[in-house]
């Protein structure tokens, strides 16, 4: 093994698993528009098969996120998608329910006014953890695009009432191995409120739905100043971080790739979580680390893979501080020399290092490189353009 790396680093890479989401490799857009991709997936069959390829190269994707409108129609077989799951050398990881696109959830789903729309998403919601039971996947993503447009549109503290009420009913559907997860987002779509809109807002809903609901922190969803590493600090020591949605942003929700715009930022997210096992005789936090993107220009596979590096290196490096030299920095007062063992590890190529992790597990030193030379991209390319053109799936334009 790389002198880089200890055993104890080595083990921790071996266990620093990241799921992918499905929607991650089908087409995607703006509100200005959408540029397809002829190698774009289709259906689950071909989301899975992606998957499975961002898997086959990193060895450290096992896991893949469905969203249930997206990935199960009414016909769909859950058992048959977990057996092609497993042929594609994966399985399904966390649920994510949707309650934003159908027409009803206008004015809200869980927050809505009309309690007979609330009641839609809450069956919705059951309906997802049911088929999460079925799938054996232990966490439900709870994601809610709720929220108002205007000042007054409606009461603020009505609508916190109803989303109590709502996220206990689904915490009672919960079977003892699944979780909860609360995620936060500041705006977008709601433009002038949005019902969970900070990690504070998410805490007390999940602490008010029971004892198996957490908060997940998706990366992005953050004002440009806010300190992201103080919020997963304190989730950590109320034992309340439940994962994580990996992606950056530059101004706000942007879903670029993680650490494109801030690694220093997510290398200081990971050190939180190193320090509090050092903290805690080793053991490390039970927490979900799932990707979050659904990159419009990038090739698909290509952005899932690029991730999934960006998050091992990244992960490393905050693994390589020296913990308890920064413990007696803190405790002595010594700002700069504390400072400057994070900033040691950050400045460590561990590259090469996991590139030798890679090959001592029969994988290729570059993913990215082991993926291109297979020519994966151009296959999925010719064979989903001529599905699309036998499907009558028109597209405005493609580009592989
Ligand atoms: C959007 C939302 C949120 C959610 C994701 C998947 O902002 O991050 O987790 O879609 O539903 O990115
Ligand atoms: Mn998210
Ligand atoms: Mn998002």
């Amino acid at each position: 093994m790389s002198d880089q790396f200890t055993d104890e680093v080595t083990a921790l890479l071996d266990d620093f698993h990241i799921e992918t989401p499905s929607w991650g490799y089908a087409d995607t857009g703006t509100r200005f528009g959408k540029f397809f991709q002829d190698a774009a997936a289709i259906d689950i069959n071909d989301k899975l098969t992606d998957a499975g390829e961002v898997h086959r190269v990193t060895g450290c994707c096992p896991a893949v996120a469905v969203h249930v409108l997206w990935d199960f129609d009414e016909n769909t077989d859950p058992s048959q998608v977990s057996e092609l799951a497993r042929q594609c050398g994966v399985r399904i990881g966390s649920i994510n329910p949707n309650v934003f696109q159908d027409l009803e959830y206008k004015l809200g789903s869980f927050g809505n006014p009309d309690e007979a729309v609330r009641n839609q998403a809450l069956e919705h919601c059951v309906h997802s953890i049911q088929l999460g039971q079925q799938l054996q996947s232990r966490e439900v993503t709870l994601w809610f695009a709720d929220g108002t447009n205007y000042p007054g549109q409606d009461n603020i503290r009505e609508r916190k009432k109803r989303f109590e009420h709502c996220l206990q009913m689904c915490h009672r559907e919960l079977s003892e191995d699944q979780i909860l997860l609360v995620e936060y987002k500041p705006f977008e779509p709601a433009f002038y409120q949005t019902d969970i809109a900070d990690w504070g807002m998410a805490y007390l809903y999940a602490k008010k739905a029971g004892p198996q609901a957490r908060v997940l922190v998706d990366t992005g969803h953050h004002y440009v100043a806010q300190n992201i590493e103080q919020i997963v600090a304190w989730l950590l020591d109320e034992e309340m971080l439940g994962g994580f949605h990996f992606n950056d942003r530059r101004y706000a929700d942007d879903d670029l790739t993680l650490g494109s715009i801030d690694p220093y930022q997510i290398f200081r997210i990971f050190t939180e979580i190193h320090r509090y096992a050092f903290d805690h005789g080793g053991q490390y936090p039970d927490i979900a680390y799932m990707v979050d993107q659904s990159h419009n220009l990038k090739a698909k596979t290509e952005a899932m893979i690029q991730t999934a590096m960006v998050a091992q290196e990244l992960y490393v490096k905050a693994a390589l501080v020296d913990y308890a030299a920064l413990s007696g920095h803190q405790q002595a007062g010594r700002i700069v020399d504390a400072e400057r063992t994070l900033q040691d590890a950050f400045a460590t190529d561990v590259r090469p290092g996991i590139a030798q992790w890679r090959e001592q597990r029969g994988l290729h030193r570059d993913p990215l490189q082991a993926h291109r030379e297979s020519g994966y991209t151009q296959t999925a390319a010719s064979d989903r353009r001529k599905r699309r053109q036998e499907m009558g799936l028109t597209q405005a334009a493609s580009y592989a």
